[in-house]
């Protein structure tokens, strides 16, 4: 199978760890959940702070972590998996009162010649509440503490908080800061924190997240 929504279509409806290959690469493993909606890839998951997500460039274009607990599945695979067709985005996330919140919006991820820059649509890019919205919509690299493509010209994001991300002002969005299992006291520290500004505001560190993808 090529991907977690072709294995639901051909009557998977086990989540759990398979072996897709998408067009044009080599075969591996990825993390399934199949919902009623079809099939997704988990493409990130923080739960409990095990794993440093504090990584290079290299480490988040391979992928680290627990394929069963926290994990990065790595740009470069995302990016095959959703090809030049694009597909959508599922974000999930948790706050430490029970509350959770579900987004899903269409996505379009560049390969490594574009620092896996995101593209998403101008009105989508303005219901996520980015900053720099342009009429064609948003094109946002990567970056990591060792490749810093943000759109800051003072400063180095993923160096002042935490993390791989697609920064662009730095404060935005951060699912792969630090996991904190309490709120800093420290302003410096709670800044370097997983956040997601429009939901729980910049200085709530949230205690759970799940990216998933599925192809167009
Ligand atoms: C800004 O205003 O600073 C930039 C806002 C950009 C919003 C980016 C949201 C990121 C969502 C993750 C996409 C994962 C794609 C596979």
């Amino acid at each position: 199978p090529r991907d977690c929504q072709e294995l639901f279509e051909d009557g998977e409806r086990q989540s759990g760890l398979f072996r897709i290959q998408p067009r044009g690469s080599p075969p591996f493993l990825v993390n399934c959940k199949m919902m009623s909606d079809g099939g997704w890839t988990i493409i990130q998951r923080r739960q409990d702070g095990s794993v440093d997500f504090n990584q290079p460039w290299e480490a988040y274009k391979a992928g680290f972590g627990d394929p069963q607990g926290e994990f990065w599945l790595g740009l470069e695979k995302v990016h095959l998996i959703l090809g030049g067709r694009g597909g959508r985005l599922a974000v999930q996330l948790q706050d430490w009162e029970g509350n959770a919140e579900s987004l899903q919006f269409p996505v379009h991820l560049g390969g490594e010649d574009t620092a896996y820059s995101l593209q998403l649509t101008a009105p989508v890019a303005s219901k996520l509440g980015a900053t720099t919205v342009m009429p064609s919509g948003l094109s946002l690299p990567f970056s990591t503490w060792d490749q810093d493509h943000d759109l800051r010209g003072d400063k180095n994001c993923a160096k002042s908080l935490s993390g791989g991300w697609w920064f662009g002002t730095c404060g935005h969005s951060n699912l792969n800061g630090q996991y904190f299992h309490s709120i800093p006291r420290q302003r410096q520290q709670r800044k370097k924190g997983i956040f997601w500004k429009t939901w729980r505001g910049r200085y709530y560190p949230l205690q759970a997240t799940t990216m998933l993808i599925q192809p167009t």
